[in-house]
């Protein structure tokens, strides 16, 4: 099987393994975890932030940011196919008791006009508008690089309205190797920020929330209650360090196959846009059909966007995977679109 699903379904390479080996070990909830305490200052370095704390996942760091940005009955502005909204189970309503207010944006880039607007006046009927969440790459405009002008340009409204920002950047290095412009950059105009190692880094697990101090003090508070405080955590914590160390660059190649499977599949007739990053999003007429005819064939794919199916690159497949995919594509372009 070709397993295009996700960048997550990567394994550990050798040197990972050989790293997780290794790792000096002790009791995280006490904060004595040598190899934890290291990969948590080496990503706050890495995106400019005073600290950063490492969770089981995307899901639980993102959530720990809204938490620790807002209240109870608070209102969080969001596009409306945002991770956060659409794909982690209601959390922010059960976790932090706070409602999203989706807006619309193409690409997954919110207009600025659109968030000043939707930044509510002081009145006792409304709830307070308290947090900003951004997302870069954005996985449902199939891994849209957020443009650095137009996210400072977002996020500058909604702190001049009071607001704080979050960024669920669990793919930010995949922006920043399609572009060139160190991850860190878009981080400066954010309080908080998730990125994963789980996802085109390639670790088994792993998750980082970065931000102020104190920001990351009460996240401590947060994951520890959410259930995330994991003792000898830096036998996986070491895959990440490994992975944040070593395959950052590699990202690269991932977006250089997602580019090559999106023109092949093109030229065998799909209706297909140009990848930015690692996610093709081909438009089929229907796509569980679809999927289950791919898998058929060998290739394992997701929904995408409605009417739309998803194929991800990422370290654990090759040219040949890539053209093995487009091969049993073209054997059932009944179904394109
Ligand atoms: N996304 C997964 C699925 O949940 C859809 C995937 O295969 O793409 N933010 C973004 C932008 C994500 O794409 C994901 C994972 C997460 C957060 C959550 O990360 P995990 O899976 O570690 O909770």
């Amino acid at each position: 099987m070709i397993d295009l699903r996700s960048d997550t379904v990567t394994r550990p390479t050798e040197g990972m393994r050989r790293a997780m080996m290794e790792a000096p070990l002790g009791d995280d909830v006490f904060g004595e975890d040598p190899t934890v305490n290291r990969l948590e200052e080496y990503v706050a370095g890495l995106l400019g932030k005073e600290a950063a704390i490492y969770a089981p996942s995307g899901t639980m760091t993102n959530q720990i940011g809204v938490y620790v940005n807002t209240g109870r009955a608070e209102e969080v502005l969001i596009h409306e196919g945002a991770h956060v909204f659409v794909y982690e189970g209601g959390a922010p309503a059960l976790l932090s008791g706070v409602q999203l207010r989706t807006l619309p944006g193409e690409g997954g880039v919110l207009d600025p006009e659109t968030v000043r607007k939707a930044i509510r006046p002081e009145n006792v009927h409304f709830p307070r508008s308290r947090l900003l969440c951004l997302e870069n790459t954005h996985n449902t405009a199939g891994g849209k690089v957020y443009p650095l002008e137009d996210f400072a340009a977002a996020a500058n409204v909604a702190r001049e309205g009071g607001l704080k920002v979050h960024l669920d950047g669990a793919r930010l290095f995949n922006a920043q190797a399609a572009t060139g412009i160190p991850a860190r950059e878009w981080c400066e105009h954010v309080d908080t920020v998730s990125v994963c190692s789980s996802k085109g880094l390639g670790a088994p697990v792993g998750s980082l929330l970065a931000g102020s101090e104190e920001a990351i003090h009460e996240a401590r508070r947060a994951r520890k209650a959410f259930g995330g405080g994991m003792r000898q955590a830096g036998v996986i914590a070491a895959a990440s360090l490994y992975a944040f160390e070593h395959h950052q660059e590699r990202l690269a190649e991932d977006h250089e196959r997602a580019r090559t499977l999106a023109d092949r599949l093109r030229e065998v007739g799909y209706e297909v846009a140009i990848p930015e990053t690692n996610l093709v999003l081909v438009e089929v007429e229907r796509p569980e059909e679809f999927l289950e005819a791919l898998a058929r064939e060998g290739v394992l794919a997701t929904p995408g966007k409605p009417g739309y199916v998803r194929l991800c690159t990422h370290l654990d497949v090759g040219d040949a995977e890539i053209e093995a995919a487009v091969e049993a594509a073209a054997r059932i372009t009944t179904l394109q679109r």
